[in-house]
């Protein structure tokens, strides 16, 4: 049996598979802010950070480790486990002094991991992907390669505030002392990957590309990316790798304390992000992710490190092999939940009946779905813009609103995917709103492509998973094949005849948006 975890901003999760029996045997979370309140972290990170900073104590995250496994060895038989492989938040960062290692080999199993290993933090707290503190250093590094062009060429996305080498480089500039006796810097995924190994490993090429300093071409770090962030930086990193190599067995700390095999093997950890494309049985170019949160995200799979010309779009490697693109929208269920609440109706206002009245306007009526700031396209946005007929302008019905803002937010995701050259196939919709039928239907009708929703809720731990089966020698397409099938009857196909409308709308939309910036 194989066991994949997710480490991720609110939770720990386990999600235990069985090949043989193509199913998932056991999975359960741990919760920071509910299971671990001494953290004073109820959504997983320290409320009230000044100046865009938002950083989790990584104590946390170790104490976690302990609290999941103890749960699991006494609900289930981790004797059976042959493989570890997990996934982290992307983009945040644990900094090491040079006592980690040993930290890490020596393990007490009767003492816990936070106690152990907290010695070794040069910084107390860790930034994550929710942080934005760091314009001025994006700004620095991107002028010392030559523009954010040449940032994105390289790396794959432009200077981003919440990609790690910009958050090193503010350790650094305010931190010297502590910036020069940090030894090791991993993201939250390779910190916890080293902890189950007992040693130092490296990040995999999902994760490490979140980071703004591997150049996606060599696959290894960029020597100008790093002078630009950080002196020293290289020796304080290890070599990135692909997310099915194997580390060797686990710490001894986890076979002696919580019941795992001696012979129990580790994988490296990637990002939560690249885990759900694997998770979501995407891992061959034509499939595409759409997750449909507080955020919207796009995901997919390409063969080649194609980059966005714009610079909205990140590329990470693919635990499969090959890349894949992800591209944030701010305005998801933020915008989708603003109209709602302007109009005054509930979400079934968004379903396929309510829908069905303005369908003959389908196309018709555009409106930029943006109701605050958004990064793709990057623009501070104070509310929707809306062109059309005179009733549509005037905002009263429901039905027509609702159309044109779901209309806007796919379209706006087709315009801003067009650059990776990927014919989509199919779609996989996840996420809260995915179940909407309404809401579906105007994703396949605006792609043209059927929309399918799957049996799963735990998509990066169960990834996860199937990355630690395939880092066994199990053929990962057969995996993704019997775990990763979708809900009966829950495909929907686009409609045909609406092809040409939407590509004529697709034109409009963009000649709005330019008109808008
Ligand atoms: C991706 C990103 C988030 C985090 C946390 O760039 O910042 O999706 O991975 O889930």
């Amino acid at each position: 049996m194989f066991l994949g975890l997710d480490s991720s901003t609110q939770s720990l999760t386990a999600v235990i598979i069985d090949p043989a029996t193509q199913k998932i045997s056991y999975q359960l979370s741990v919760n920071f802010g509910a299971d671990l309140p001494q953290y004073k972290s109820p959504s997983g990170f320290i409320p009230g950070g000044a100046g865009g900073e938002v950083h989790a104590n990584p104590c946390m995250w170790l104490d976690a480790v302990d609290l999941l496994f103890s749960r699991l060895a006494e609900q289930t038989d981790l004797s059976k486990i042959t493989l570890v492989a997990g996934s982290g938040q992307q983009h945040g960062s644990v900094y090491l002094d040079s006592t980690f290692d040993a930290r890490l080999a020596g393990l007490n199993a009767s003492s816990s991991l936070a106690d152990q290993l907290s010695p070794a933090l040069t910084r107390t707290t860790s930034p994550i992907w929710m942080d934005t503190s760091t314009g001025a250093e994006c700004a620095e590094i991107a002028a010392a390669v030559g523009g954010n062009v040449e940032v994105c060429a390289r790396s794959g996305s432009n200077a981003i505030e919440r990609f790690t080498g910009p958050q090193i480089r503010r350790f650094y500039k305010s931190e010297p002392e502590a910036y020069a006796r940090t030894a090791r810097i991993h993201l939250v995924g390779s910190f916890l990957a080293s902890v189950l190994a007992g040693k130092s490993v490296s990040p995999d090429f999902g994760d490490g590309a979140g980071m703004n300093l591997l150049n996606l071409g060599s696959l290894t770090w960029d020597k100008e990316l790093l002078a630009a962030t950080a002196p020293n930086l290289e020796e304080k990193l290890l070599p990135p790798a692909i997310t099915t190599t194997v580390q060797g067995a686990i710490s001894r700390y986890f076979v002696e304390k919580y019941g795992f095999p001696a012979d129990c093997r580790t994988a490296l950890f990637t990002g939560d992000n690249p885990a759900s494309l694997v998770g979501m049985g995407a891992t061959r170019p034509g499939s595409i992710v759409i997750s449909l949160g507080t955020s919207d995200t796009f995901f997919a799979s390409m063969p080649g490190a194609k980059t966005d010309p714009n610079g909205f779009g990140h590329v990470f490697g693919n635990p499969a092999g090959g890349y894949m693109s992800l591209i944030c929208f701010l305005n998801g269920s933020l915008a989708r939940e603003a109209l709602r609440d302007q109009l005054g109706v509930d979400w079934s206002a968004f379903d396929s009946q309510a829908l069905a009245a303005s369908a003959s306007e389908a196309g018709k009526n555009l409106m930029l779905p943006f109701f605050g700031p958004e990064v793709t396209p990057r623009h501070d946005f104070t509310g929707p813009v809306r062109q059309g007929s005179a009733a549509f302008e005037s905002g009263a019905d429901a039905s027509q609103q609702v159309r044109a803002l779901l209309e806007g937010q796919f379209l706006n995701m087709r315009l801003h995917s067009e650059w990776m050259g990927v014919k989509v196939d199919r779609i996989r919709l996840t996420g809260g709103a995915s179940r909407n039928n309404g809401i579906a239907q105007i994703v396949a009708d605006v792609f043209q492509a059927p929309v399918e929703r799957l049996d799963v809720s735990n998509s990066a731990a169960l990834g996860a998973a199937l990355i630690a089966a395939s880092a066994a020698g199990e053929n990962l397409q057969q995996l993704e094949a019997d775990f990763c099938q979708t809900a009966p009857g829950s495909t929907l196909l686009p409609d045909t005849s609406l092809a040409q409308t939407y590509t004529e709308a697709l034109g409009r939309f963009k000649k709005l948006l330019d008109a808008s910036r």
